[in-house]
């Protein structure tokens, strides 16, 4: 059972009753399981249902927000109620990336409407220069988890196509792949990446090459995670930069922040829907020194920082949104002893302000980066937590975080990141990943348990479930 420790003025309620059913009409599913009356979760109440509807209603205010003012756009910029594209034409990032949340939500009437926009609209042969690493994780894996959910074989196509454009950007002298990739020549730039960019794309990649039977994908992304790990250093750390072409590091300093944060999640992951042992080998050679040069104990509290990767020397004592995702990592993983004890610190880092700030020194509890951009990561782990302890105290914590997130970040035409904690000055920005993970994890963390079969998915990075299907 996890320990949690004290958080300030945060109370726990006491565990509530049994769950009634929450409707959820959803489209064709392979691992929905609370289609017909839902069952009961014994660990979630009446207030649980009632954030969940909360959590959905303030979902469809933001979608609807897209849906008006950036329809067929990869973004919506919440406050001037314009569109961006991110390469200057759409690919469309937030409807590929909200997909999945769209069907989850049992929002049927938008979700038919989105894949049926990607299905007609969508267009891989562009000439344009785009990152491997986000194409990835936000439109191969929404691709893919969509296409497990509705059985659409439109979705697979796309999915095929975008991998098979986004494969030479590995041909590089190491394997490791470039940062950008053209999709319709295929010319590669920016040899210098880090360990999150090289090591994030076989959850991916190797789903596709499950479901299509062509192992190309599975075999250059394995490649790309195990030339990352090749070039730890002796302690067992990787750094945060690094030449693809020669395979030198540029930057030691090794961390579980933004840059390397997902690698170490893909080693774990990749073991859970693969089965592949080296990963499970590769997991287990590098989380001890991430455990004994990162983590920080400081004055009763863990958190984790920086460390050269050569001399395990401490460089820095910052944490941040980023790092918040580790707790749901350590849970996963079965260390539910340091995932409650740093969710914890993760929890007093927003309670500083009410909201999350990007970057604080947990040593000083000052502020380092000020803005806070609508990510999930402290969301996820608050889900992971309760599912795994089903202790109250997280659904509390999430019921304080929704709160604030809809005090401070609700615009009327959607949900706006904010340029200061402090001030809670908003800004034109609302990321795809509001949609894919941020309104998802608020929603999976009250919902009845059986909305989503936890245990028969493995989320990607951008909060994709996938399922082993094959
Ligand atoms: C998302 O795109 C993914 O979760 C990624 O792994 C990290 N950054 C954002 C969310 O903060």
């Amino acid at each position: 059972m996890c320990k949690l420790r004290p958080m300030g003025s945060f109370t726990a309620n006491a565990m509530l009753d049994r769950m009634p059913c929450l409707p959820l009409v959803c489209a064709t599913t392979l691992f929905l399981t609370s289609l017909s009356g839902c069952a009961s979760s014994p660990q979630k109440g009446e207030e649980a249902r009632h954030n969940a509807n909360r959590v959905k209603a303030e979902f469809l205010h933001a979608w609807h927000g897209y849906e008006r003012y950036a329809w067929g756009h990869d973004a919506l910029k919440p406050l001037s109620r314009t569109a961006h594209d991110w390469y200057g034409e759409s690919l469309l990032m937030t409807p590929v990336d909200a997909l999945d949340t769209l069907i989850l939500l049992g929002c049927s009437d938008e979700a038919y409407k989105t894949r049926e926009l990607i299905a007609t609209k969508l267009s891989l042969d562009r000439d344009v220069y785009v990152k491997n690493f986000e194409i990835t994780i936000r439109l191969l894996g929404g691709l893919l988890s969509s296409y497990q959910l509705t059985g659409d074989p439109r979705l697979l196509r796309l999915a095929q196509d975008l991998g098979q454009r986004l494969l030479p950007a590995f041909n590089s002298p190491t394997g490791l792949p470039y940062v950008f990739v053209n999709l319709r020549s295929g010319k590669v730039r920016d040899p210098i990446t880090n360990p999150a960019e090289t090591g994030t794309l076989l959850l991916e990649f190797g789903t596709l090459s499950k479901l299509t039977r062509n192992p190309i994908f599975y075999q250059k992304a394995k490649r790309a995670l195990v030339e990352t790990f090749k070039r730890r250093s002796p302690l067992g750390l990787v750094g945060s930069s690094i030449n693809v072409e020669t395979g030198q590091w540029l930057d030691p300093d090794s961390h579980i922040s933004g840059g390397i944060d997902s690698y170490y999640e893909y080693l774990w992951k990749c073991w859970l829907l693969f089965g592949d042992k080296d990963c499970l080998a590769m997991w287990r050679a590098s989380i001890p020194a991430v455990n004994r040069y990162l983590a920080d104990e400081t004055s009763a509290s863990l958190w984790y920082g920086h460390a050269n990767m050569g001399t395990g020397a401490r460089t820095a004592t910052t944490y941040g949104a980023l790092d918040a995702f580790f707790p749901a990592l350590l849970a996963l993983s079965g260390d539910l002893d340091r995932a409650g004890q740093l969710q914890a610190s993760s929890f007093r880092m927003w309670s500083l302000y009410d909201i999350e700030p990007e970057l604080i020194n947990y040593r000083t509890m000052q502020v380092v980066a000020k803005g806070y951009h609508l990510r999930p990561e402290i969301i996820e782990s608050a889900y992971y937590l309760e599912h795994f302890t089903h202790h109250p105290a997280y659904l509390d914590m999430g019921d304080k975080m929704f709160h604030d997130f809809v005090r401070f970040c609700r615009t009327d035409a959607g949900y706006a990141a904010l340029d200061s904690v402090v001030t809670k000055e908003k800004r034109d920005e609302m990321e795809s990943f509001v949609l894919a993970e941020t309104f998802k994890y608020f929603y999976l963390l009250f919902a009845p348990d059986k909305t989503l079969d936890f245990d028969k998915v493995v989320f990607n990075t951008e909060a994709h479930p996938l399922r082993r299907t094959w």
